[in-house]
Formats: structure tokens, C-alpha cells, sequence
């Protein structure tokens, strides 16, 4: 995601931090670079004519040039304008007392509403709730049954009767909610496939006739500006809550996710990054604007790490690496952890640093299942005690993992490398996160 931005902003900000004074014109300078990358990446003109105004004044009206790292600061206004841009705070989805709360989900054909009733679907289920998907696009027989395919994947009950008017089909799904224990409905309006009024009318009756309690417009994130002018449109017809937006698993150039809300005044509730019905995230502007500029997504990383770690194994394996006892059993556990986080590439993505390298990295996922199985050819106390595993030693593990004794060899000397690291960080020498993140 943002890969493109990511770089170019890395390249601005070396050479800001490469300076041991800033002068205003210094700051001029990579203020028209800032320009000239957020127009490339579809940001709307006029946002971008606000944002470099905006930054400009503060940089130059505070102590920036004065400061000993003139460049760090200019970096955190970039920053924290940034994220503004996209919204001060993380807005979650509303609900009321009322059952069933209702969530409808607008935008033009393709856009991604049917998958997002899926993957929204699946959110609010881990949240405790009971959703109801109700098929509310009955124009083409296609939609309707395709609502039915997610409900089926997701195990999710689905709402459908074709060949009745759309209003009465959500009104009926109500009162099966109510009598099914169902707490919330998500309703899949029909799109077109550009702005109409006969659309905008059928979802301006849904609205009044529903009194939903979240519209949510669904945008295609790689469509940049033309998502951004349909958002508009959609708001001043329909004025909704928020905004989804779909496909940013892409190469969206970042343009939808930083103009949407300056233009339509909406907050991004969520992101979809990719086809899979549990690829949504919940949208934070202060960590994406870290994510853009290239500082990586360190909160949301961690935030994954604890979904899918075991939280008692996770507070034993710091003790343990604390404890200098860091073996290849822990790492070995570690390694399954890392595994249910999911794909690699999206863990790494989210690093702080340089993305450059990251995108050439190779990320073997068959590297993983080697070690897995290298560990698994070792005995107890090898693991325990990893300085024991002589040459031969080695080849019987190579032999037994069906590996060879060089991948042996790769694996104990990371493994010592990761071991000397802990002790660096223990020493209080280790990473440090950009901006107290
Ligand atoms: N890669 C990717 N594809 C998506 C995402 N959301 C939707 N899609 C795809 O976009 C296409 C259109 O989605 P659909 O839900 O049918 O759109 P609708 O016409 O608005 O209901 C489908 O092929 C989806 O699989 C996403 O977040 N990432
Ligand atoms: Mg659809």
C-alpha cells in the first residue's frame, strides 16, 4: 500500500534530515517536492494547496529553524498535518440501543459494497454481534445470489426475496432480524455504474424509510480522484456517515485516502485490503499518515501480534528473552506465532524503515517451514542448548530435516544473531519508534 508515496517521501525527508540547519528556503524547497509527490499520487489540488500552506506556516513560524534536528521537526509537522488531513481521530462504526441497528452500504457498481458486507460481516461478529446480510440490490438476479456465496463462506445468515420493491425486502428483513436475535443489519444496496438519480432516489427512501444508523459510502481506493468526485456527489444527495474504502491492497497511490475526507467531511471508517472477507482494517489517521511517510504501521503491527498471539505464551517469551534464556524452543514458538499473524509480506509492510528494502527482500514462506522442520529434527536439549550442536550433530539434523548442513548452519547463526540482539535491547540500545509511537 502506498509504496510509490512511501519512497518518494523517504527520499524528501533524507535530505531534510541531512541538513544541520534548515534555512526557509530550504524549507521551501522540500515543501514544492512535498507538493509535487501528493499531486502524483491523485491527491485532490486544492487539499494539496491547504496541506503545503498550512505546513509551510508552522515550520517557519516555530522554533524549527533554531532547532538542533530542524529536519525531525519539519518531518513531525508533515506528519501530524497529515494525519489531520485524514481525520483527527479513529471513528468507529455507531451503533444505538435500537435492534436491530442498521448499517447500509452505498456506492457505485464494482466498487466492493457485496465483499464489504462480507468482511464487515465477519467484524462485527468478533465483536459479539449477530449480523443479518440483506440482499437489497434485486435488479440483477446475479447480486443476490452472490450476497448468498458470502453469507455461505462467512456462515452468515442472508436476507433475500426477490422481485419485491427494495424497501419493503429491508422492512420484512427487520422484522426477522427482531424475531431471529439478529442485532444488526447490513444492507447491499444495488449500484450503478456512474452517479443517477433514479440510485440516489431508491437510497434517499431507504434512508428515510430505515433511519440506518451508518450509511457508509464504498469507494474503489485505486480509482483516486473519480472516487473522491463520486464520494461528493453521494454526500450532498445522501449525506452518509462514512467511508469504506475497497482495494487498497492495490497500488493506490494514497490520492482517495488523503482527499476524501478534506472534501466530503466524512471520516474512513475502514480499509479493504483484499478479497478475503476478514481484509478490512480499521482505519487510524495518525498511523497511516505514519504509514505513508514511510515510518511504518508499529500500533497496528503490534495490534495484530496480539490477535493472533497467545498472550500467556507471549509474556513467557519476554521474561524468557529478558532472562538472557532465549532458546530455539522459544524460537521455534515464536516462529508458529509469527505464522498466524498471516502472509509475511503483510507483517513486513508494516515495519518502520526502509519499504525499498523490503520490496526486494525475498519472502520465502517455504524458509519458515524449513526451519520449522530443521527445529524439529533437533532434540530437547539441542534446543535448550544450541552451543552443543557439533558437525555432527549438524549433518544428523540436516539429514533428518531433509534439509542440507548449510541450512543448519544459516539457521543456528541467525538464531545467535537474534540471541546478541535481545541482549543489545535489553541494554536499552535497541529500536526506538518514530515519535514515541
Ligand atoms: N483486491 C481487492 N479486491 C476487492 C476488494 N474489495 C472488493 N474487491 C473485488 O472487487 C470486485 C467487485 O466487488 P463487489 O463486492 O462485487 O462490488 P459491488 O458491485 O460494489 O458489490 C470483486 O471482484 C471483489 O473481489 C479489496 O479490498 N481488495
Ligand atoms: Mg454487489
Amino acid at each position: 500500500m502506498f509504496q510509490e508515496i512511501s519512497e518518494k517521501f523517504d527520499g524528501i525527508f533524507k535530505r531534510l534530515r541531512g541538513h544541520g540547519k534548515l534555512s526557509e528556503k530550504n524549507i521551501s524547497e522540500s515543501m514544492r517536492e512535498v507538493r509535487r509527490v501528493l499531486l502524483e499520487a491523485d491527491v485532490n489540488y486544492k487539499v494539496v494547496k491547504q496541506f503545503i500552506a498550512s505546513v509551510e506556516k508552522k515550520a517557519v513560524g516555530q522554533d524549527v529553524l533554531k532547532s538542533i534536528t530542524p529536519g525531525q521537526q519539519v518531518i513531525k509537522i508533515i506528519h501530524d498535518e497529515l494525519a489531520g488531513l485524514m481525520g483527527e481521530k479513529q471513528e468507529p462504526l455507531t451503533f444505538s440501543n435500537r435492534i436491530p441497528g442498521t448499517i447500509m452500504l452505498v456506492g457505485l457498481q464494482g466498487s466492493g459494497k457485496t465483499t464489504t458486507a462480507g468482511k464487515l460481516a465477519t467484524f462485527i461478529q468478533q465483536k459479539g454481534r449477530k449480523p443479518l446480510l440483506v440482499a437489497a440490490d434485486v435488479y440483477r438476479p446475479a447480486a443476490v445470489e452472490q450476497l448468498r456465496i458470502v453469507g455461505r463462506e462467512i456462515d452468515t445468515m442472508v436476507y433475500s426475496d426477490e422481485g419485491k420493491d427494495v424497501v419493503k425486502i429491508c422492512k420484512e428483513a427487520e422484522s426477522f432480524a427482531k424475531e431471529h436475535l439478529h442485532d444488526t443489519l447490513i444492507i447491499d444496496t444495488a449500484g450503478r455504474l456512474h452517479v443517477d438519480e433514479t440510485m440516489m432516489d431508491e437510497l434517499d427512501r431507504l434512508k428515510s424509510e430505515l433511519h440506518p444508523e451508518e450509511i457508509l459510502f464504498v469507494a474503489d481506493g485505486m480509482t483516486g480522484q473519480d472516487a473522491v468526485n463520486t464520494a461528493k456527489v453521494f454526500t450532498e444527495a445522501l449525506d452518509f456517515t462514512g467511508v469504506i474504502l475497497t482495494k487498497m491492497d492495490g497500488d493506490a497511490r494514497g490520492g482517495a485516502a488523503l482527499s476524501v475526507r478534506a472534501v466530503t467531511g466524512k471520516p474512513i471508517k475502514f480499509l479493504g485490503v483484499g478479497e478475503k472477507y476478514n481484509q478490512i482494517e480499521v482505519f487510524h489517521p495518525a498511523r497511516m499518515a505514519s504509514r505513508i511517510l514511510g515510518m511504518g504501521d508499529v500500533v497496528s503491527l503490534v495490534e495484530k501480534a496480539q490477535q493472533s498471539i497467545d498472550q500467556e505464551k507471549a509474556a513467557k517469551l519476554e521474561q524468557k528473552m529478558m532472562r538472557d534464556r532465549f532458546t530455539l524452543t522459544d524460537f521455534y514458538e515464536q516462529l508458529q506465532q509469527i505464522k498466524k499473524m498471516g502472509p509475511l509480506q503483510d507483517v513486513l509492510s508494516m515495519l518502520p524503515g526502509n519499504q525499498k528494502a523490503l520490496k526486494n527482500m525475498q519472502v520465502d514462506e517455504n524458509a519458515l517451514v524449513q526451519t520449522e522442520a530443521i527445529i524439529n529434527s533437533m532434540t530437547i536439549e539441542e534446543r535448550m542448548k544450541p552451543h552443543i550442536i557439533n558437525g555432527s550433530r549438524r549433518k544428523r539434523i540436516a539429514y533428518g530435516s531433509g534439509t542440507r548442513v548449510q541450512d543448519v548452519n544459516r539457521l543456528l547463526n541467525q538464531f545467535t544473531m537474534m540471541q546478541k540482539m535481545l541482549k543489545r535491547m535489553k541494554k536499552g540500545r535497541g529500536m526506538s519508534m518514530p515519535f514515541g509511537l
